[in-house]
């Protein structure tokens, strides 16, 4: 737990303040972070600025409220919100927030992460969080960069590069099966 803190540490103090950040990545606990640094990392790869803190809707739903209530009056774009179990995070701060939430299920000790999913994707009409797979932090990522990069062109060629990259891989290998 403390080696774990220490990187969330490091991730967070890795965000410029004076910078505002695109996107608020937040979680439940700090032991949702091996998941959910996937998602830093790609918005680090982008050259976008986060923003990386530990928000439970249980444990701490004051905090909740504040952060939601108050992330696109700092500049925030798009929030990534990862939850385990009875994930209520993500749709709580969705209620909370007039900006776009992207899910994250974290895969807890039981059912296999179902839990979390289910919590996170059932969400009822008009308030909407778009889930990706359990444990899936790099699509929301890369989710988050689509969003943002539709009203900027820059992001966007980025965005195809970063595809002609994954298609490259694939031939590549391809190329090593075939015979
Ligand atoms: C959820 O409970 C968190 O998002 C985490 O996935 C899970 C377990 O939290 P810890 O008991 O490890 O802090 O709220």
């Amino acid at each position: 737990v403390h080696a774990i803190s220490e990187s969330l540490m490091e991730l967070s103090s890795a965000t410029d303040e004076s910078v505002v950040a695109a996107v608020g990545i937040i979680m439940g606990s700090d032991s949702d972070l091996p998941v959910m640094k996937a998602a830093a990392e790609i918005l680090e790869s982008f050259g976008i600025h986060y923003e990386l803190t530990v928000v439970s809707a249980h444990r701490t739903p004051e905090r909740m409220v504040t952060y939601a209530q108050q992330a696109h009056k700092r500049g925030v774009k798009v929030i990534i919100a990862g939850a385990g179990g009875a994930a209520h995070l993500p749709g709580m701060v969705a209620a909370l927030s007039p900006l776009p939430v992207i899910g994250v299920p974290v895969k807890g000790s039981h059912t296999d992460g179902m839990d979390s999913l289910l919590s996170i994707v059932q969400m009822p009409r008009g308030i909407p969080v778009a889930t990706v797979a359990i444990n899936n932090a790099t699509n929301a990522g890369l989710l988050a960069v689509r969003m943002l990069g539709a009203a900027d062109p820059q992001l966007l060629e980025k965005m195809i590069d970063y595809q002609d990259g994954l298609k490259d891989m694939v031939l590549e290998k391809a190329e090593k099966l075939e015979r």
